[in-house]
């Protein structure tokens, strides 16, 4: 069994070519453009553009010297603008793809296969930014499983990657979670087995020397071990990542963020947001999300932070069940209004939908959602219920 973390086949568009105005292959049109076409999404990915860079303006690559600082001259120096031409790829993780609830009664071998990928994205308009990712999204896919199963992971770093990077699954009893046996160069992969033993939502991330810097840059997701008996029944599953990111405002629209450690280790992020991109999951960027009044929503929440703790609140509700740390061997707590997920945690939680409304998940460290891209919307359609909520006019 094989679980859906792969990525659509590459697909060649027509575009034209604005000198001779007629139609050229995009590939063909990112070749002359000085870019290599890799990924589903037809962008270049930053390696390329790092290969097509000149070497004397390439910047040291981190693991190859090793140390914080080199980490930031990277950085600072990332990325050539060519591919202004193109629109950056969407990195934010739909939040409906959830993998199918598990309905057996036996223990199976699954197979998983991450791809660490590093693209260029775009945290809100005008601000580039040079994301990691598995899979190219953020959060990174979402695996499902069942306790007592056997996860078969491989891990494969891309061919245009710039850095090595690794999982570590919090689920996995084994050095690093995993990590120590997984970091893999660009083209290279490597292969773990692991039991998952108990059930609950647990994160996975990468974990190579400056893993602050990946995490921040998007390498971290959830994977959710179901107890041997399942989960109840629900009406919608959904799943979100948090995380803070570090960076300067870009010298311009073409030019990606430069990734500040001192803010890092500071812990003054310039943006906080839900799955990688400025109020994502809104009906002004990639659509609210959208249920009907009466169902049960059941979210799987993963903080990779690197280091803020979330206060999860959802605007116009509150949770009905959250389980703590995502465990699943200790009962929910119930009618939480806000609650608290660790970085490097996840939680589990459910709401009711006893009205037409539009639902607003935020941290309620309120700045975050205030002004810094912590955001998404879930629009309750249905009849009024004047008992339960009625606007006034006076
Ligand atoms: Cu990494």
């Amino acid at each position: 069994m094989e679980q859906h973390v792969k990525e659509s086949p590459e697909k060649e568009k027509t575009i034209t070519d604005h000198v001779g105005q007629k139609p050229i292959s995009r590939s063909r049109f990112l070749t002359t453009a000085g870019i290599i076409l890799a990924g589903s999404a037809g962008l270049a990915t930053a390696g390329e553009a790092f290969r097509q860079w000149p070497r004397r303006h390439r910047p040291v690559q981190p693991h190859q010297s090793g140390g914080q600082a080199s980490v930031k001259n990277s950085s600072q120096d990332m990325m050539p603008v060519t591919q202004s031409l193109l629109k950056p790829v969407r990195v934010s993780a739909d939040p409906a793809n959830v993998p199918l609830p598990i309905h057996r009664s036996v223990p199976v071998t699954q197979k998983v296969r991450l791809e660490a990928k590093e693209i260029i994205g775009e945290i809100t308009d005008g601000v580039l930014f040079h994301y990691m990712t598995f899979n190219g999204q953020v959060p990174a896919p979402m695996i499902r499983v069942r306790e007592g199963d056997t996860v078969d992971l491989t891990l494969t770093d891309n061919t245009h990657s710039q850095q090595s990077h690794s999982v570590d699954f919090h689920s996995c009893f084994g050095t690093g979670g995993g990590a120590a046996y997984t970091t893999v160069s660009p083209g290279q992969s490597k292969h773990i087995r692991f039991k998952v033993m108990n059930p609950g939502a647990f994160i996975y991330h990468c974990a190579v020397h400056d893993l602050d810097y990946h995490i921040s840059s998007g390498m971290f997701g959830l994977i959710l071990v179901e107890p041997k008996e399942g989960l109840a029944p629900v009406d919608h599953e959904f799943y979100f990542g948090q995380n803070e990111i570090y960076v300067d405002d870009p010298q311009d629209k073409n030019t990606p963020a430069v990734f500040n450690f001192d803010n890092m280790i500071a812990e003054k992020p310039k943006y906080v947001v839900l799955n990688g991109e400025f109020n994502a999951i809104t009906a002004g960027k990639y659509g609210a999300l959208k249920v009907r009044e009466g169902e049960t929503v059941r979210i799987f929440f993963v903080n990779g932070g690197p280091n803020l703790i979330s206060s999860f609140h959802p605007i116009g509700n509150i949770w009905n069940k959250f389980w703590l740390q995502g465990s699943l061997t200790n009962p929910p707590f119930t009618m939480m209004q806000t609650v608290q997920v660790n970085p490097g945690s996840c939680a589990i939680l459910e709401m009711q939908l006893p009205v037409p409304e539009v639902i607003r998940l935020a941290d309620h460290s309120i700045t975050r959602t205030a002004r810094q891209g912590l955001l998404a919307e879930i629009e309750v359609s249905g009849s009024p219920v004047p008992d339960i909520f009625e606007p006034v006019k006076s």
